[in-house]
């Protein structure tokens, strides 16, 4: 199934935007499981067994389960098949080369690690890119507007008058099956990303732990069928430390999903 069908049926049957960020740290594993790498599968297991009914999709970001060597591999695949099929998957690798090197990671994430998505890289350019779109069924999220305080090196640099951010997303706004990674920490600035466009989906982390306004990013991040995904990561992966780490997910999980209804009921 199409990745926006597979998303739409999902925001629909758990009636959620949130995604959920598994960024699994060793060091951060609560307390009632061992630091060991086999932990990592488990306590993935448990956050998704306590949460996939309210969310509607998860993504996983490829550094957490590389740093773990070559059974990290392993975890990042085993975690991918334990999601319900009925979940669109996200694998954030920021990936982006030349269009040869492309066409290999586009087959590492769409065929061997069967994500449905993956966000890029734009710097090589448009066209590299292509490996990655030909695959009809899968989408791609462009960075666009990043979270991270690093943004105003080069994404607001003047570019022609604007920011060289707005035209990174002008490049891309004709190509479908492609998203805009814009960073919630961006706050009303999100706004010039959506006057690009009022369809494109926005996948929209920097909620919880890198503290973005939910209110903005929704305010401004909605396209026009009032659509967004709003990524949370530490703070509800982390929610607790002990052994009830997985119910305690699911609680902040229900609370993100609730707050974020509730926002967009007012919009
Ligand atoms: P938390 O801060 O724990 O919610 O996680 C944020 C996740 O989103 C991490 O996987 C980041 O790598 C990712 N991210 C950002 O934080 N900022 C961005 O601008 C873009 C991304 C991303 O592409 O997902």
């Amino acid at each position: 199934m199409r990745f926006i069908q597979k998303l739409k049926k999902a925001i629909a049957k758990n009636n959620s935007l949130l995604c959920i960020g598994l960024d699994p740290d060793l060091k951060k594993l609560p307390n009632s499981l061992t630091k060991s790498i086999d932990s990592v599968l488990e306590f993935n297991r448990r956050i998704i067994e306590a949460t996939h009914n309210f969310i509607c999709a998860y993504k996983l970001n490829s550094a957490f389960y590389e740093a773990l060597g070559p059974k990290g591999f392993e975890i990042l695949k085993a975690t991918i098949e334990l999601i319900p099929k009925d979940i669109p998957v996200i694998l954030d690798s920021k990936r982006g080369d030349i269009d040869s090197s492309n066409e290999m990671y586009a087959r590492s994430a769409f065929i061997e690690f069967g994500a449905d998505s993956i966000t890029v890289n734009p710097y090589l350019g448009v066209e590299p890119l292509k490996p990655f779109t030909k695959f009809r069924d899968k989408f791609i999220f462009v960075l666009i507007l990043t979270s991270n305080p690093g943004a105003f090196d080069f994404q607001y640099v003047k570019c022609k008058g604007k920011f060289l951010f707005q035209r990174v997303s002008e490049k891309f706004v004709n190509l479908s099956n492609v998203g805009f990674v814009v960073g919630a920490t961006r706050g009303k600035d999100i706004k010039l990303v959506r006057e690009v466009s009022d369809e494109k989906l926005f996948l929209i982390p920097g909620i919880g732990a890198q503290k973005g306004s939910l209110e903005l990013a929704l305010k401004y991040g909605v396209n026009k069928d009032k659509v967004a995904l709003i990524n949370v990561g530490r703070a509800i992966i982390y929610a607790s430390n002990s052994s009830d780490f997985a119910q305690k997910a699911k609680e902040k999980a229900i609370e993100f999903k609730e707050k974020i209804n509730k926002i967009l009921a007012q919009l």
